[in-house]
């Protein structure tokens, strides 16, 4: 009897196990091509949680836009009917204006300071404040500083910017920005080449590993590193999956999602020497000291805008500005 009972016992916890561990394919959506900096993120993140559940757990990287752009992936992890993404920050502004705060032009000075904010008590604000819009924040990889390219002219100063018809990301912000300088953004969805390619805009702002993934240095002559904003990448859950999930599975796919982001971050910033090299060679007119005090006399005022004055937001801000 006692023998039977141990076997019991034994057969009754394999099968308890199994449900934590069951099969389950999670769906990860991201808007840029094989070779980006947010798949990267999410390749990474499958083979760790591949190698880390045996196999139990297939993430399933939705790449190219085939989900839809960046909005629209939001959209669905809202409802649930995606579990995951990897998203730039800007475009989440309309769903929880408090991400704007991250978005600041010229807020982070470098690498180096990015993260001991992303990765300390503001950032964690900002990931446990995006519950109230229905997603999970589980840490931030990134796109980049970004870079302003245009098919015009050499920009140097905020002045040369004048006129210039530039794409932003869907994100009032950005477009506040760019008005700021005196361009005439034009915000749009990701991808852009076809546009800049006929010219229905002259220029856009984004990270090196753009430039090189995408070819802009095709269709794009002059770049200017304006740095003007620290362009993280959020990867996010949808809060109602992700809520009915064990907490070991929790854990687990929470810190491999970290694990892929500090792989990443090393990843993307270890290249950038060498694109910068690349599409110099290439034949891009860089502009590597620009006058960034002449865009900021633009920019700083913008603190002062409606966008700011949502009391959360606000006072975000002012603590991320001290
Ligand atoms: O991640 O839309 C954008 O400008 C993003 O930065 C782009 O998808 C690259």
């Amino acid at each position: 009897m006692k023998r039977w009972g141990g076997w019991f016992a034994m057969i009754a916890v394999v099968f308890l196990a199994v449900p934590a561990m069951a099969a389950m394919t999670v769906k990860l959506g991201v808007v840029t091509k094989p070779g980006s900096a947010q798949n990267i993120a999410a390749e990474k993140f499958k083979a760790l949680v591949d190698e880390r559940t045996n196999g139990e757990v297939t993430v399933k990287v939705f790449h190219s836009a085939s989900l839809g752009n960046e909005t629209e992936i939001l959209q669905q992890i809202q409802m649930g009917t995606v579990e995951m993404g990897v998203i730039t920050s800007g475009v989440f502004d309309t769903f929880d204006p408090i991400v704007r705060v991250i978005d600041y032009p010229f807020l982070f000075r470098d690498d180096a300071q990015a993260d001991a904010v992303l990765d300390g008590p503001l950032g964690a604000e900002i990931l446990t404040g995006l519950e109230a819009s229905g997603f999970k924040g589980l840490c931030f990889s990134e796109n980049g500083f970004r870079n302003l390219t245009n098919s015009k002219r050499p920009v140097r100063t905020a002045a040369d910017v004048s006129g210039l018809k530039i794409r932003v990301m869907d994100s009032a912000l950005h477009n506040a920005i760019w008005q700021s300088m005196g361009a005439n953004p034009t915000p749009m969805p990701w991808p852009i080449y076809t546009e800049l390619e006929q010219g229905v805009i002259d220029g856009q702002e984004n990270p090196l590993w753009v430039l090189e993934v995408y070819r802009f240095h095709e269709i794009q002559k002059y770049l200017t590193l304006t740095r003007h904003v620290y362009s993280p990448h959020i990867a996010v859950a949808s809060l109602s999956w992700w809520n009915r999930l064990a907490p070991e599975m929790q854990s687990l796919l929470q810190t491999a999602m970290k694990a892929a982001a500090v792989f990443q971050r090393a990843d993307n910033r270890a290249r950038d020497a060498d694109r910068l090299r690349m599409l110099e060679e290439e034949g891009m007119q860089i502009e590597k000291r620009p006058d960034i005090a002449s865009f900021r006399e633009k920019t700083d005022v913008m603190r002062e805008m409606n966008l700011y004055q949502d009391p959360r937001v606000k006072s975000l801000l002012a603590r991320m500005l001290a």
